[in-house]
């Protein structure tokens, strides 16, 4: 493959993947990016100019994506509304870009005929008791709980439709929550971190028993390279490596790097619906494709983040306060409907 569409390659995982392509082949890449609130220009500086182009457009838009799918070798599609409690204030942006989005690239490679991969998250399957080792598998029903996983969910049916009719060349992937550099400070380990450098007290969703399980954005990307070039087409792989840690856990974690006492944090609003626990079975992923994460211990991936947003203040400052003043304006509308 020579030429690689990145859609969303100015977000968190997209623009890792980025650089995980351009390290690891020779090939060339076109970021396809609307730079909505959450791309950051600044995750893709430093990438060589003859290597990467940037596209700043929208995957609703259907005559850009004819223009930049036609001649790609393949089409990895990262872009979304990401961010469960931003879809809960408002979940139109949700349905406009995961599904309407994901459907016109859809028509557009079954159109130009080109290799497409669908990145998609654990959560289309809802959520797992806390007491139980049970974990997702490819035959787990989908139960998405809220506005962005049943986007989510209802993507990756689109997908598995073209496939299935008009005999697209598509694989699937469903990843479990990613940490490390470039993540916007609005998820759960940058807030707290980005708090904490700022001398602010983390905040906790509920009692913070909710299991999560982590993975490092490298080894995402590690997993995605390996679904596109060795993939059975119409397989979905979920990706996992094995990250299981309440949120509490990892609050407490990461008060201790700071040097704060285990209590220094604010319990705030609970997320309506929150799913309990995600857990995730790699083993398609494993013995299939003999893909294994290289980010072993969590702890340690967590202090090098911490080490990451120390070092990064400027990608990550000019989006602290409107994030925040987001999240406070989000607590005023809590349980309030329509706009
Ligand atoms: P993100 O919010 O950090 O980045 C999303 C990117 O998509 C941004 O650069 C944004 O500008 C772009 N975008 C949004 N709407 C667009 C549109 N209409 N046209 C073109 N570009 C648009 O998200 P992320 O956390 O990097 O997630 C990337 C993908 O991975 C998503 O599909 C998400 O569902 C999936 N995923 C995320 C996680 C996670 O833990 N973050 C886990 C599993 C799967
Ligand atoms: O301030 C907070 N306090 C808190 O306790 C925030 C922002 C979150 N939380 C909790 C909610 C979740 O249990 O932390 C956990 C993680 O929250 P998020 O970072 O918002 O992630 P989550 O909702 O689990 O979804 C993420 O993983 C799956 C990504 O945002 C999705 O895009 C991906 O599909």
């Amino acid at each position: 493959m020579s030429r690689i569409v990145v859609t969303g390659g100015a977000g968190f995982i997209g623009s890792n993947f980025v650089h995980h392509l351009v390290s690891q082949t020779d090939c060339h890449v076109v970021v396809l990016d609307k730079f909505t609130y959450a791309a950051n220009a600044a995750s893709l500086e430093g990438l060589p100019g003859a290597r990467v182009t940037v596209v700043r457009g929208d995957i609703c838009d259907f005559d850009t994506v004819e223009e930049v799918v036609a001649g790609a070798d393949a089409v990895v599609h990262f872009a979304a509304e990401s961010h469960n409690d931003n879809s809960l204030d408002d979940p139109s942006p949700f349905l406009q870009t995961n599904l309407v989005g994901t459907y016109i690239l859809l028509e557009a490679v079954r159109r130009l005929r080109v290799r497409f991969h669908h990145v998609s998250t654990d959560e289309v399957y809802g959520d797992l008791p806390l007491d139980t080792l049970e974990k997702f598998t490819d035959s787990t029903p989908y139960n998405p709980s809220s506005p962005y996983s049943s986007t989510k969910a209802g993507s990756d049916m689109l997908v598995r439709a073209w496939v299935r009719s008009f005999g697209i060349e598509a694989t699937l992937s469903n990843c479990s929550n990613n940490y490390g550099p470039f993540q916007h400070v609005e998820k759960f380990i940058p807030r707290q971190i980005t708090n904490l450098i700022d001398g602010v007290k983390p905040k906790l969703y509920g009692a913070g028993h909710n299991v999560r399980d982590w993975i490092h954005a490298e080894d995402h990307s590690r997993a995605v390279l390996a679904i596109l070039k060795r993939g059975i087409i119409g397989q979905t792989y979920l990706i996992g490596a094995d990250g299981e840690r309440d949120n509490l856990h990892v609050l407490t974690t990461l008060l201790e790097i700071f040097g704060r006492p285990a209590d220094w944090f604010d319990h705030v609003s609970d997320r309506p619906g929150h799913d309990l626990r995600y857990a995730i079975d790699s083993t398609r992923l494993q013995q299939e494709l003999g893909w294994k994460p290289i980010h072993g211990e969590f702890s340690e991936g967590l202090a090098a983040t911490v080490s990451w947003y120390r070092e990064n203040e400027d990608w990550w400052r000019p989006q602290k306060e409107a994030t925040e003043a987001r999240y406070r304006a989000q607590e005023l509308n809590l349980g309030k409907v329509g706009r």
